[in-house]
């Protein structure tokens, strides 16, 4: 017999249980007051938890989720016909729980539902949005600016001009960037009021990055008068998101099935960690997100610096390096002497000095609480997840690492050899070459057909020709001499025969 499904009936007769916590608000008197777009495991695990856990400290019941899926209805499909519930699993070495999350009120997928959420952007009880959606999914040229020949976000352009006088969305949203502006046109219009967009992304100055991208796309557009409203009306600050969400598999809901009793569609994984930095520059109110754990402050920079360059960076190399020694899991892969012994090198000699600590903190103890984290084997995040979209994460993760140690005068020999560890990851994958635990690992990125083109070929010239793919390095590093030899001598290491 399969058992009944996770919802807002079968909820109420399965609870209490033990190790299962939740949800800490009344699904049933939550309304929407916040959008978040990007509606992957990431979001469910964290600022949505966040979310609740505010709501639940002030009583407020205005601050339901509406959950904006991406490229698929698939995440749509799931928690819809559960009420929106869902599970987070706590995987830890000292701890396993579940906890039902009830602050997801109502879930859509723009390819059929723009209109609606057009409209519930637009909405005066919405103050607040916020978006996960990858690096990819901000579609910047490699001058930072919109890609304005991305297909997606020309068509909401050509959205944004045909709904200019007021016309109900017709074309589905295709871009996070164009599903803001045509809902920021709607707001203005309907005088709703001020906004507040929250990036949650793994960027630098994630938010001054979208303030930029949105003010771009709408002188692009030629809306003067949008721009200007914006300017005056919307608010972007910068967050710094961190908890490790590995992929959800059938063991995960497995165990939470047994756990809770029901069958969970939904279900997200997390470590017990999870921290949350918020630049405090809201155009109107928020959720009381300093009571559920989140900091507050007026400088995010020093923490998202400090995280880009140490945890992500250091999981990046690990992912490289253990996927290429065909290890599966990050923590497989930091458990190997050599790899752990690169990832401190990274950070000691490289990352640290160009990092200001965030007030009151240690970055030496930083380091270690991170690789620590990596080390859990109940975590279980994989080498080739985290590997993804290296042409991306890249730049945010390392280079500027690498800019500002060239800057002081240094040859960053550490962060080379991260460089290297994804161009030999680069050419292994792309050739078919690449097996982790008996499968063979195809390269997922972005720039995956320009990457193997300039991966393949003669072992000779593969470093300049990688460092040559100004998209990821720019003009400056490319042309580097010092920084070339670098990479060149550790993929010597790494990569020896390759
Ligand atoms: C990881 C991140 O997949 C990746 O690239 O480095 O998602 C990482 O797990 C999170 O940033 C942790 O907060």
């Amino acid at each position: 017999m399969t058992s009944p499904r996770l919802s807002l009936s079968t909820l109420d007769g399965a609870l209490p249980r033990p190790h299962v916590t939740g949800p800490a608000v009344d699904p049933r008197d939550t309304t929407i007051g916040l959008v978040h777009l990007g509606l992957g495991a990431f979001h469910r695990a964290h600022q949505a938890v966040f979310t609740e856990d505010a709501a639940a400290a002030t009583g407020e019941t205005g601050w339901g989720i509406l959950g904006v899926t991406q490229r698929s209805a698939r995440v749509a499909g799931q928690l819809a016909p559960q009420d929106c519930l869902y599970g987070v699993l706590t995987q830890g070495a000292d701890a396993s729980a579940l906890r039902v999350v009830g602050a997801l009120r109502d879930v859509a997928f723009p390819g059929s539902a723009t209109p609606h959420v057009l409209a519930t952007i637009a909405a005066p009880t919405t103050h607040v949005v916020t978006l996960t959606v990858t690096e990819k999914g901000y579609r910047r040229a490699p001058d930072g600016g919109p890609d304005l020949a991305d297909p997606d976000l020309a068509a909401d352009l050509a959205a944004l001009h045909d709904e200019r006088d007021g016309a109900e969305a017709a074309a589905p949203g295709r871009s996070p960037v164009g599903i803001l502006v045509r809902a920021l046109a709607r707001r203005r219009r309907d005088d709703a009021g001020p906004l507040t967009i929250a990036s949650c992304d793994n960027l630098a100055d994630n938010g001054a990055v979208l303030r930029s991208l949105v003010d771009a796309v709408l002188a692009a557009a030629g809306d003067e008068a949008l721009r200007a409203w914006v300017a005056e009306s919307v608010r972007f600050p910068s967050t710094m998101v961190d908890r490790i969400v590995p992929a959800t598999t059938d063991a995960h809901r497995e165990q939470a099935l047994a756990v809770l009793g029901l069958r969970d569609e939904g279900l997200v994984v997390g470590e017990p960690f999870s921290q949350w930095v918020i630049e405090d520059d809201f155009a109107g109110p928020r959720p009381a997100w300093q009571l559920a754990g989140a900091t507050l402050t007026a400088d995010v920079a020093p923490y998202e610096r400090a995280k880009l360059r140490v945890l992500n960076a250091s999981h990046s190399t690990l992912a490289y390096l253990g996927a290429l020694r065909g290890y599966r899991t990050i923590a497989e892969a930091i458990a190997d002497p050599e790899l752990a012994a690169v990832v401190r090198e990274l950070v000691d000699t490289d990352v640290l000095p160009t990092l200001t600590p965030p007030d009151g903190h240690d970055l030496g103890a930083y380091r270690d609480e991170v690789l620590h984290r990596f080390a859990d084997p109940a975590t279980g995040h994989t080498c080739v997840q985290v590997a993804m979209d290296g042409s991306v994460k890249l730049p945010q993760r390392v280079l500027g690492t690498v800019r500002d140690r060239i800057a002081a005068g240094a040859v960053p020999t550490a962060a080379a050899v991260t460089i290297a560890a994804w161009i030999a990851y680069v050419r292994a994958a792309s050739s078919g070459g690449l097996e982790v635990a008996g499968r063979a690992v195809p390269l997922d990125d972005p720039m995956a057909d320009a990457l193997a083109h300039a991966a393949a070929g003669p072992r000779a010239g593969l470093v300049e020709r990688m460092l040559a793919v100004r998209a990821v390095f720019g003009a400056d590093l490319a042309d580097d001499q010092a920084l070339r030899r670098a990479v060149e001598h550790a993929l010597t290491q790494i990569a020896p025969g390759a």
